[in-house]
């Protein structure tokens, strides 16, 4: 079923498998092997961020649609569409695809953009899993959004993985490759970009940046049922369990990240819930009644 609302993007597709709490956005450019303009990122960002915050949905099949009409190529995304990339990043050259309601000033400001940056940073920290389900070509930019992704399912015939990013004088430098290394280890991520190979599913699954290669046909299907048995599960411990694997490589941001749930949680307390009546009644708080645990 499609999104309420989807009907308005032009180069994503956002549908919610019926009765169940996953949704599956898919890059929906295909005779361009799924290639991001800035659009697609602004899209992409709305329906994963839409994702993120209802209280509904568990679990996101990030793919790309296919195959292509012209040659009947598969991709989940071949990166930055460089036929758009101008001199500091990537532009805006449709005019349907910049927002009309924007002012001059933030026009101004979304000249070259690299903002799929953006939409890592949103799939890394949003607190429910992002499968990304590879049906072809995942290579540059695509490439480094299965990386960021919590797991990743490939076609068994048709999934292709290849970082192209020196060969276009592009560089991603941070969970592309540094996050990559922590998957495959450095030996194997400096291959992947300085040699510039194209590894198959199965490779892809025997360095560890892959989960499992699927038989094409059964991807979707199969895909599904990996949400369905994570989405049966408690959704605060699968959070705490997301935060906890990010936090050892992402710093005090990490820290924070997982500490602002831990919050989450000890507010949930009689003992906390003391400390904000005790303020509210205009009294001392009284915590005597709450042990210290160990
Ligand atoms: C993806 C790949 C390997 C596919 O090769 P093949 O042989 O299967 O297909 P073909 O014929 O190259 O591509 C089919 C059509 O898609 C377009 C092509 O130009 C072609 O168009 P037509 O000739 O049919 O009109 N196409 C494919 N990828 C495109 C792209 N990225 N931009 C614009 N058009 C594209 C092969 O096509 C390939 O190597 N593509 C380029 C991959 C690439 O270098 N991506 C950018 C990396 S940098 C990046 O993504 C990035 C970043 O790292 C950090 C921040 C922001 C962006």
């Amino acid at each position: 079923e499609p999104v309420d609302g989807s009907d308005a993007f032009d180069d994503i597709t956002y549908h919610r498998a019926v009765d169940s709490p996953t949704v599956r956005i898919a890059f929906d450019r295909p005779e361009k092997r799924n290639a991001f303009r800035p659009g697609t990122v602004d899209e992409l960002y709305a329906a994963l961020d839409h994702a993120r915050k209802r209280a509904d949905i568990g679990c996101v099949l990030l793919t790309g649609n296919g195959p292509s009409e012209k040659d009947g190529g598969w991709a989940f995304c071949s990166g930055g569409d460089q036929s758009v990339r101008g001199e500091s990043g990537y532009e805006y050259r449709d005019d349907d695809e910049a927002d009309e309601s924007d002012d001059e000033l933030v026009r101004e400001a979304k000249a070259g953009r690299l903002h799929i940056l953006e939409v890592q940073r949103l799939i890394r920290f949003m607190p429910k899993p992002v499968v990304a389900v590879v049906p072809g070509w995942a290579v540059g930019g695509g490439h480094s959004l299965h990386v960021v992704c919590d797991l990743t399912l490939a076609s068994e015939e048709h999934a292709k993985f290849l970082q192209t990013d020196p060969d276009v004088a592009s560089f991603d430098g941070g969970f592309g490759s540094a996050y990559l290394a922590k998957q495959v280890g450095q030996k194997k991520a400096r291959e992947v970009f300085f040699r510039g190979k194209t590894y198959s599913a199965a490779e892809a699954v025997d360095m560890g940046m892959a989960n499992e290669a699927i038989p094409h046909e059964e991807l979707e299907e199969v895909a599904l049922e990996w949400a369905d048995e994570m989405t049966s599960k408690s959704p605060t411990a699968m959070r705490m369990l997301k935060y906890a694997f990010n936090m050892t490589d992402d710093g005090m941001v990490g820290q924070q990240v997982f500490a602002g749930e831990a919050t989450r949680l000890a507010y949930m307390t009689p003992e906390a819930q003391e400390g904000r009546d005790a303020f509210l009644e205009g009294r001392e708080q009284d915590f005597s009644r709450f042990p210290w645990h160990y």
